[in-house]
């Protein structure tokens, strides 16, 4: 026997990588979670309810494993076309994710205990299911153990109690995931944590300011696109246009002499500034696109898709 000490290698783990899609009832905290598992603001968040319209993706790796984020608009009963195309985003992933996290509302117990929606996801799901009890820094006790015990009893989810807002949670949370997740390589390049083109979180973050600047309806109105993005040019210069539904709509985000889009118009560029890391022109245009939230065919034209769009039964 040879007196050199033997090197052992021993095997490295396997990776596991997969999807994690949130699901839960408008505000309840999801982007704020999302956000805070990848630490970027990806996601959009305001204190308004139906903040987020389309699917968010963000990415987290550590050093076996990666998870992707699926942050999705809020469930609701649909009145409208654009809340059709919403609802239908956050369901068509709960099929064929790896896991499902509800984001549950402490602070609201009450309505999602009794919410139809959350009983329907924790229906149709077939494997892992999880709940974030969330807002725990400040719902009542009481109210986070109910939540607690309802989600266990009646979603049939492994709970965890959380505050998206100050990360209380959040590392046991995020290994339960990935614990949850099989065994594959990693699907995104390590160091990637978004999957959306640059033009997207543009008009999001864009968006986003119109919700913080305007009350009432206008936030629910206006929808965004990006109709030029030239990178090649210093400042870089990008050209948006904010659909309304009615005139008077245009009117109030126009404003007197313009100052309100002037105002919108600077405060949204410097957050993309910050996002792309350079100087920005950005040109903003309002026109009315009457009644585009019940119009199937004004969403289609800007990438949403409605259940129908498979040959679904309507939700
Ligand atoms: N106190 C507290 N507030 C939170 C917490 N998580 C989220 N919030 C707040 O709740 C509000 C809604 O947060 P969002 O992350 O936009 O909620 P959402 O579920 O994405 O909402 P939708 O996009 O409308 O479906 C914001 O004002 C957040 O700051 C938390 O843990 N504690
Ligand atoms: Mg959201």
């Amino acid at each position: 026997m040879s007196s050199e000490p033997k090197a052992i290698v021993a095997p490295s783990p396997p990776t596991v990588a997969g999807y994690v899609v949130f699901v839960g009832r408008p505000n309840a905290g999801k982007s704020t979670l999302l956000n805070a598992m990848v630490g970027e603001k990806l996601s959009i968040v305001s204190p308004l309810a139906q903040t987020t319209w389309r699917t968010v993706t963000g990415i987290y790796t550590g050093p076996r494993a990666q998870i992707v984020f699926l942050d999705t608009p809020g469930l609701l009963d649909a009145r409208d076309q654009l809340q059709r195309a919403m609802v239908h985003a956050a369901l068509e992933r709960v099929a064929d994710a790896d896991a499902v996290l509800v984001v549950l509302d402490a602070t609201r117990a009450r309505e999602e205990m009794e919410s139809g929606r959350l009983a329907e996801v924790g229906r149709a799901r077939r494997g892992p299911l999880f709940a974030a009890v969330n807002k725990i820094d400040v719902a009542e006790e009481r109210d986070v153990e109910a939540l607690a015990r309802w989600a266990e009893a009646e979603l049939g989810a492994h709970v965890h109690r959380i505050s998206a807002l100050l990360g209380a949670g959040l590392l046991k949370l995020r290994d339960a995931l990935g614990a949850a997740l099989p065994e594959s390589p990693f699907l995104f390049p390590a160091e990637q944590i978004a999957s959306q083109p640059l033009r997207f979180f543009v008009a999001e973050l864009i968006r986003e300011t119109v919700f913080e600047q305007f009350r009432q309806e206008i936030p629910y109105s206006t929808l965004c696109s990006i109709e030029e993005y030239a990178e090649d040019r210093s400042p870089i210069y990008i050209r948006a246009t904010l659909h309304v539904e009615r005139s008077s709509q245009k009117g109030i985000l126009i404003g007197e002499r313009g100052r309100a889009i002037r105002e919108l118009g600077r405060v949204a560029r410097e957050k993309v500034e910050r996002l792309v890391g350079e100087p920005v022109f950005l040109e903003l245009w309002v026109k009315v696109l009457a009644g585009w939230r019940r119009k199937g065919s004004c969403l289609r034209r800007f990438g949403f898709q409605l259940p129908d769009d498979h040959g679904r039964a309507a939700r």
